[in-house]
């Protein structure tokens, strides 16, 4: 099983280009930790990606919700990502249609495709909106995830829609290579998609809002998940970022290694 082998060998072997660059990576940096850099200002997004840049395989965005974005703030995270060596997730949720969200992933304000290396789609729509997005991104070497599992309480991405988002991952992988998930995917050795993980948190279960955490050692090592995806545990204490993204990349790395060393 793909799943249980090093970032090292996965990367070696995999045909997609995305995931090929990102498992390279994080074994280069020694890290599977990604950081939800959910702040509301350009000031405070490109401290907090300058910040955890030296931890993370990923910066992962919410470009939507910064007040004063311009084309600045874009130029500088692209700075910021060759600097630290770190990939881009803009975490846009695509629903729409395939011909609505080619528009909404390559135009508009955001020209997301012009500089976020990953993305993430729901499969609600169908197949189309891999279609759609595929035509934009796919020329400029960008590859997407799906969300197969949300993290949150009472989620309906359970049960048949999980089963056929992952079907329709399968017969896309040229442009999908993994999903936002809360177990792994793989099920045969033809197969290696790249399970991102949100709700990962050490100290607290849960917040207000239906959100839900488990710890790095669960969604690793006992779900098989490949990337922890972590916001407020870190960015959540200004003071202890670096810290934070420390302990969160130790916790998610030492559960890689016992996962791979489980499976000699
Ligand atoms: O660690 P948190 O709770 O502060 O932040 C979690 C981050 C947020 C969410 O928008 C995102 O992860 N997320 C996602 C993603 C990444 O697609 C899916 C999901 O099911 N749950 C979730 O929290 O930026």
């Amino acid at each position: 099983m793909n799943t249980n082998k090093t970032y090292a060998e996965r990367a070696a072997r995999h045909p997609n280009a995305c995931a090929k660059q990102l498992f390279e990576l994080m074994e280069r940096k020694k890290t599977n930790l990604s950081v939800a850099a959910d702040v509301t200002t350009k000031k405070e997004l490109l401290a907090v990606a300058d910040a955890v840049g030296p931890f993370v395989c990923v910066l992962k965005t919410h470009i939507d919700i910064v007040e004063d974005f311009d084309q600045d703030l874009v130029d500088q995270l692209v700075a910021l990502s060759k600097k630290h060596d770190f990939l881009i997730f803009e975490d846009r949720k695509f629903a729409d249609i395939g011909n609505t969200v080619k528009h909404q992933y390559g135009k508009g304000i955001y020209k997301i495709a012009s500089w976020s290396h990953i993305t993430n789609a729901h499969t609600v729509p169908g197949e189309g909106i891999i279609s759609g997005l595929r035509e934009v991104g796919l020329p400029l070497g960008r590859g997407i995830i799906l969300l197969a599992e949300m993290s949150t309480k009472g989620a309906l991405t359970q049960g048949a829609y999980t089963t056929e988002s992952v079907a329709m991952a399968r017969r896309n992988q040229d442009f999908v290579f993994g999903f936002i998930a809360q177990h792994k995917m793989n099920e045969s050795d033809d197969e290696d998609f790249v399970v991102m993980a949100p709700g990962v948190g050490l100290d607290v279960v849960g917040d207000s809002l239906g959100q839900q955490y488990r710890t790095p050692h669960q969604v690793i090592l006992e779900s098989g998940c490949d990337v922890i995806i972590v916001g407020r545990g870190i960015y959540g204490k200004p003071d202890e970022i670096e810290a934070q993204a420390t302990r969160y990349r130790e916790a998610g790395w030492n559960a890689y290694l016992e996962r791979v060393r489980q499976h000699q």
